[in-house]
């Protein structure tokens, strides 16, 4: 990787799509590097030397890796301040915009897959989540209020994360799309960013198919 361009360690119908389409709504150059995790590529020494969970999304920039989809999106959002998706630290929204960015991989995704893997509630007062039914209705009753986006009259990263990932759970049936929801879903991947994600994507799960 060279002059301060991203690599987005990549695979196609995975949490990777939605760091695809905040670097589409970025409008910066980036490089892809495709990892086959059907062939077990992400847990390749290369591959793990990159993240030592051996998972995507990832990002290298300027001998920087960075991983976790939030972490990712906050540090592209403040790296390319100019786009505007990221409020600035003197922003009035930037307090709400750490705190749905953390609560994401922190709170709602633990939850959802805690709950659709059936696995039995831990003691609310030692989980980090508190329960399941808190959580998506704190989810729930946000959408209901975002007007038009995550955090108001502005699309931002939080709506990259959020719109996709509630994209991606509705589909999967893990989460209620409400009226509400579905409308917010609609209002992000209605967006030309988000359509071109999707035509990339549908071209690497056209190529990954092929190959078998
Ligand atoms: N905590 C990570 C989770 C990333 C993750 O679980 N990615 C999956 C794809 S959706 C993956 O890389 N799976 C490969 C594997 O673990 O074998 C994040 O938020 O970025």
């Amino acid at each position: 990787m060279t002059d301060g361009r991203i690599t987005l360690h990549y695979a196609p119908q995975t949490r990777a799509f939605g760091t695809l389409v905040l670097l589409e709504e970025l409008g910066v150059p980036y490089d892809l590097h495709v990892v086959n995790i059907r062939a077990g590529d992400n847990l390749s020494p290369a591959y793990v030397a990159v993240n030592p969970m051996g998972k995507v999304p990832a990002i290298s920039h300027l001998g920087v890796v960075v991983t976790e989809q939030a972490a990712i999106a906050l540090y592209l959002g403040d790296l390319f301040t100019k786009a505007g998706l990221a409020p600035g630290v003197d922003d009035p929204l930037r307090g709400d915009y750490l705190r749905w960015m953390v609560f994401y991989g922190s709170c709602f995704e633990p939850a959802l897959v805690d709950h659709a893997m059936k696995r039995p509630p831990i003691p609310r007062k030692s989980s980090p989540y508190a329960d399941y039914e808190t959580v998506v209705s704190i989810v729930h009753e946000h959408v209901g209020r975002t007007s038009p986006f995550w955090l108001g009259d502005r699309f931002s990263a939080a709506d990259a994360l959020w719109g996709s990932a509630l994209f991606w759970v509705t589909n999967f049936g893990i989460f209620e799309k409400t009226p509400e929801v579905a409308a917010y879903i609609e209002r992000v991947t209605s967006r030309p960013a988000f359509r071109k994600a999707q035509t990339d994507e549908a071209a690497l799960v056209a190529a990954r198919d092929r190959a078998g």
